[in-house]
């Protein structure tokens, strides 16, 4: 167990990432809920994780999937009560494992009691806390568009103006400029901190500092200001990890974010990789295939320029990304080989890794009929597309490749009904790979993905190297191989990662003859890496 009192623990800290509705259900609802994650803490525990990470389960009328919370302080019925929460909480610490929760702050959702106030009249105290403008009903304030499609403005006649929304028009936008909201959010967070919780994840935080007449989102001039406020008054009165989503966030900015004084975060989710395979300048839709070498220089850059002065989050995978054995490995021949070798090149870096249900189990994308989907943002995407005249094929080959509910298809807990989900109708299809690929059959297999990533966590935990050590990439431009060593004084490891489908020549660096393999995902062969392989070496320099 991980001692959670001394300083940057989450330096050596693996975290875990539960999608509740999407976990373990117990009532038969189709919908997985907090008990179910009681349920399952033994299988955490087993893998060898420190913390969950719990995407929202606060109040909230699911619009959003609990991204658009109604009440910080309540559980929503769907997935238990707030006892249930204190009870996970517990039960967690006992195994070790912390709570992770996922607070959002840059909106709320239109059913929260302060937005309820607010669109009553300019006067209501709770006015200013969303960002409005003036207009009439047929002038927008400007040509700002939301995230999930259309205006960003949505207009409210009670009061003759607009809501800004950088998200569904159901999640208006708090306003940070507001002294007593912000005030309101800290005293909420001490609250969930009063509740045992061991850290947070702070949802899009990059936006929250916005100036819609600039027509800035991310990155606004008072960001950094308001985070070292929130940070103060909450977060440095408890040894707690914290990371912040961050899709704007540069190297520059990862190091105020992260910085070692802690007077900010533990560390953000950048996605300045994620962000590859697209084409550029355009949408994550506009399908490109992954650029290999800047993909690894990529990776280098952030390694390096952090390296003693910031802290990286490392992740392959989450609730808004596909499946990353699908779209980066081999879901095909090579799935189980190329899972591993993903979780090799992630967890062989210098970070917090940060792995998602289902990702320490291979898990792959699926494929469904329209009215199938569930995510409000596939089908927005789905009707404009459609509206501006794609080819059907061409939109579905997207929401193949990039759509959400990929991520978001129930754990595959066994092969029977439902994967274990559920004895009712899952709110989203099980993946029909469910009858093999699945934790039962992989929990009793000694060279399942499950078990190759319960032993990566290990030795992160045995070996230094693995936390402290710094980067360096070697054959930088070879198309196919993803090679980096680390090192810590005399102590040095060598990653190595053959990505694709064929056998590639490779020979054993005359410096590494005789190192320790620490952990291979096929037998090695000299002078050759097979398809999808990779293995990690280990030495000491005397
Ligand atoms: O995601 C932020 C976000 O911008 C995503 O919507 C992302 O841009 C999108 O998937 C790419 O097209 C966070 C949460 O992780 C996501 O689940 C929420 O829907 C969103 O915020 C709004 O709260």
């Amino acid at each position: 167990m991980l001692d959670k009192t001394k300083k940057d623990w989450w330096k050596s800290a693996v975290v875990y990432q539960i999608y509740p509705r999407s976990f373990q259900d117990t009532t038969g609802s189709g919908v997985g809920d907090i008990p179910g994650i009681v349920r399952r803490l033994d299988y955490l525990q087993t893998l060898g994780v420190d913390v969950i990470w719990l995407s929202p389960v606060f109040a909230s009328p699911q619009v959003d999937n609990g991204y658009d919370i109604s009440d910080y302080r309540d559980i929503d019925p769907l997935f238990g009560t707030l006892e249930d929460m204190r009870t996970l909480i517990r039960e967690g610490k006992r195994r070790g494992i912390g709570i992770m929760m996922d607070l959002v702050l840059n909106h709320t959702s239109d059913q929260h009691r302060w937005f309820q106030q607010a669109r009553q009249s300019r006067e209501n105290p709770y006015h200013d806390y969303y960002v409005w403008r003036d207009g009439t009903p047929d002038q927008l304030p400007n040509d700002m568009q939301a995230v999930f499609g259309g205006p960003a403005w949505e207009w409210v006649p009670e009061v003759q103006q607009y809501y800004f929304h950088q998200f569904a028009p159901q999640q208006p936008d708090l306003n940070w400029e507001n002294p007593a909201l912000r005030r309101e959010i800290y005293d909420m967070i001490l609250w969930w901190m009063d509740q045992g919780v061991e850290g947070f994840r702070l949802d899009v935080i990059d936006q929250i500092a916005k100036e819609p007449d600039r027509k800035i989102t991310n990155n606004g001039p008072r960001l950094h200001e308001f985070l070292r406020e929130l940070s103060a008054e909450t977060f440095q009165k408890g040894c707690l990890v914290t990371v912040g989503e961050a899709w704007g966030a540069d190297i520059p900015r990862a190091k105020l974010y992260s910085a070692p004084d802690g007077s900010e975060l533990s560390m953000v989710f950048q996605f300045e990789q994620m962000c590859l395979d697209q084409q550029p300048g355009k949408e994550k839709w506009d399908l490109a295939p992954l650029p290999f070498v800047k993909m690894k220089q990529s990776f280098a850059r952030w390694q390096r320029e952090l390296h003693g002065c910031g802290w990286n989050s490392l992740f392959l995978d989450n609730h808004d990304l596909p499946r990353i054995v699908s779209r980066w490995g081999n879901d095909g021949q090579y799935r189980g080989r190329s899972a591993k070798l993903l979780a090799t090149m992630l967890h062989g870096m210098q970070g917090t890794p940060y792995i998602y249900q289902g990702e320490e189990l291979g898990m792959t994308n699926i494929q469904l009929p329209i009215e199938q989907y569930r995510d409000v943002e596939i089908h927005n995407l789905y009707h404009k597309r459609m509206a501006e005249g794609y080819p059907e094929a061409e939109v579905m080959a997207s929401i193949y490749a990039k759509g959400r509910d990929n991520a978001r298809t129930p754990m595959q807990w066994d092969d029977t009904p439902n994967a274990g989900f559920t004895t009712g109708t899952p709110w989203l299809p099980v993946n029909p790979n469910y009858t093999t690929v699945n934790a039962g059959e992989e929990l009793a297999d000694p060279d399942s993905v499950f078990a190759y990533y319960q032993k990566l966590i290990s030795l992160r935990k045995q070996y230094a190297v693995f936390v402290d050590g710094d980067f360096t990439l070697l054959e930088e431009e070879h198309p196919c191989l993803f090679i980096y060593e680390r090192a810590l004084g005399a102590e040095q490891m060598l990653v190595v990662c053959n990505f694709g489908d064929e056998a590639t020549p490779w020979t054993v660096p005359e410096n590494w003859c005789g190192a320790r393999v620490l952990i291979e995902n096929c037998t090695a062969t000299p002078d050759t890496l097979q398809p999808w392989e990779a293995r990690i070496l280990y030495k000491v320099n005397r």
